[in-house]
């Protein structure tokens, strides 16, 4: 176990709004002449109230930020709005059956086929993983980083751990299918944003990254985009600090070049990116499957998909827009477009629900600079603790009273030719982790429930039985069985020992030991 220091984090970007201005001295006459050309001057109006530090601090603040750019966007996600957002039903159109494969509908054969090119990549260290983990778990109600959440299982791990044992686990099935003896790495880019950097790497290094080496655990920062009032004047949170936020998960782009990440992946010669969800208790992470079908498709970006349930289910529709992929995110698509149902076979038409969960080839990853300043913005009306410049005072608002700007990780699929859509199993991999205990839906309680519901599949797909205990819980109605992911990945390797076999609940399985103890 490597001794925990400080992990190989890579310098913190620039915020993503900002081209580097030329490093004049910070003058505040020339700051000032800027901010007033671009009708932003009223963030100096409390400059002569502050001490030396904090007007230092702020004049910082601003001469890094591209105020011209912040403008252009404002502007740009305010007159013309997305082409995205106008004219759904006409420009929008359901993604043909042909333009996607379902996991659903596949041979064993097929699917061992794309495992085994997955499994291949993975084992000559060309497979990288991009965690998503920027986003701030306000929905659930929680200030740690999300992937530090406990969903109550046995073993109480954590989704970071879950998903670290799961690269863990596939490092070892890697090797042994190709009977390499070298080590096999999946370097694990973790993104983070301001407010979930110090503490998502303070867990890691808590937890010795979870056996994971922590050379091949990289964190990166997201940029930051300010705040806007509607009528797009940048907002403060004090006298001395304009208010910014995570620019979305599609900062990851820029980050990723920005924090020298894209230098990382070259210097280990990975030529495939898995990038998913944190918060998805399922989540496959670097899934062989899904990275040999897009592979096998010689796709250069790919995303999984499930049967969305309902037409406001919350997640985006992978759906075609003048004959280019693209996703409509769930807060911005139309009802008639949501509630449309295909007259064959009287499904939603509109049913390729996006899971946040992609695949890229790091070559498009390296060319997405290229047509980056076309990429929307998109904007979240939210209600922004801010100085209110008339008074000086900061005010809590009681209404939405601004707005953030923010990037959507799947905005770059219109911008490639060779897109793989695969739609996957939601039992097997997704259940996400979106709202706080109780509230019955995407909470902890679903997500602790479809694991364990997940894993008394796995001993019966092995040909084993569970028996249920009079002691056993049973809470939401999943028998209280949990198998690390060290022990199998998606339910692989388990059947020599099962089959024929019985197990009884509640159980904690750590071990192929441990099970061989419990099987009756
Ligand atoms: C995301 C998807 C949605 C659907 C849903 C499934 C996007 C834009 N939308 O919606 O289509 O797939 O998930 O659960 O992907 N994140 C960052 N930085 C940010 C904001 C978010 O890293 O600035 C991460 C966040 O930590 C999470 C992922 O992106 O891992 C999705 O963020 P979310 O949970 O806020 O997205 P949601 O549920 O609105």
């Amino acid at each position: 176990m490597i001794a925990a220091t400080t992990p190989l984090s890579i310098k913190t970007p620039k915020p993503v709004s900002s081209e580097t201005s030329p490093s004049t001295p910070l003058s505040y006459h020339l700051i000032k002449e800027r901010y007033q050309a671009a009708g932003q001057g009223h963030l100096l109006t409390y400059y002569d109230d502050l001490s030396e530090a904090d007007q230092s601090a702020l004049l910082h603040q601003l001469h890094h930020l591209n105020v011209e750019r912040v403008n252009r966007i404002h502007q740009k996600a305010t007159t013309c709005p997305s082409p995205m957002l106008t004219n759904q039903s006409a420009l929008l159109a359901p993604l043909p059956e042909e333009c996607f494969d379902s996991i659903l509908e596949a041979s064993p054969d097929k699917v061992n086929e794309w495992q085994t090119i997955g499994l291949k990549q993975i084992a000559q260290n060309k497979v990288g993983v991009i965690l998503l983990a920027g986003g701030q778990g306000t929905r659930l109600g929680s200030t740690a980083p999300k992937g530090c959440y406990d969903i109550q299982l046995p073993s109480t791990k954590c989704l970071f751990q879950i998903q670290a044992e799961r690269i863990f686990k596939l490092q070892a099935l890697a090797r042994e299918q190709e009977g390499v003896t070298e080590e096999v790495i999946i370097p694990w880019y973790v993104m983070t944003s301001g407010p979930t950097r110090l503490a998502t790497v303070k867990f890691f290094e808590e937890h010795n990254y979870f056996g994971l080496s922590q050379d091949n655990v990289v964190f990166f920062e997201q940029g930051t985009l300010p705040c806007l009032t509607f009528d797009g004047r940048i907002m403060m949170e004090s006298k001395s600090q304009i208010a910014v936020a995570p620019d979305g998960n599609g900062g990851v782009y820029a980050a990723l070049r920005g924090t020298g990440v894209l230098a990382n992946m070259a210097e280990r010669k990975i030529e495939y990116l898995h990038a998913y969800c944190v918060d998805n208790c399922l989540v496959r992470v670097a899934d062989p499957v899904f990275i040999g079908y897009c592979v096998s498709k010689n796709a250069d970006c790919g995303a999984k998909v499930v049967r969305k349930k309902s037409p406001d289910e919350p997640v985006g529709v992978v759906c075609l827009r003048n004959a280019t992929f693209n996703v409509v995110e769930y807060s911005e698509i139309d009802d008639e477009v949501a509630n449309r149902i295909n007259p064959r076979n009287g499904q939603l038409a509109f049913g390729a629900g996006n899971i946040a969960n992609h695949f890229y080839t790091v070559d498009f990853l390296n060319k997405v600079e290229s047509f980056e300043g076309d990429l929307e913005y998109h904007i979240a009306r939210k209600k922004i603790k801010s100085l209110d410049i008339s008074t000086g005072e900061v005010v809590t608002p009681k209404q939405v009273n601004g707005m953030k700007l923010e990037m959507f990780v799947f905005d770059v699929f219109p911008f490639t030719q060779r897109m793989a859509v695969f739609e996957v199993d939601r039992r097997e991999e997704f259940s996400p982790l979106k709202n706080a205990p109780g509230t019955g839906q995407d909470c902890p309680e679903t997500s602790r429930r479809d694991i364990l519901q997940q894993h008394v599949r796995f001993i019966q797909n092995a040909g084993g039985k569970v028996v249920v205990g009079e002691d056993d819980k049973q809470l939401e109605g999943a028998p209280t069985l949990e198998i690390s992911p060290l022990v199998t990945y998606s339910g692989e390797g388990l059947s020599h020992l099962v089959s024929g076999k019985s197990i009884k609940t509640p159980l904690l399985i750590n071990s192929l030991e441990d099970l061989e103890k419990a099987l009756f």
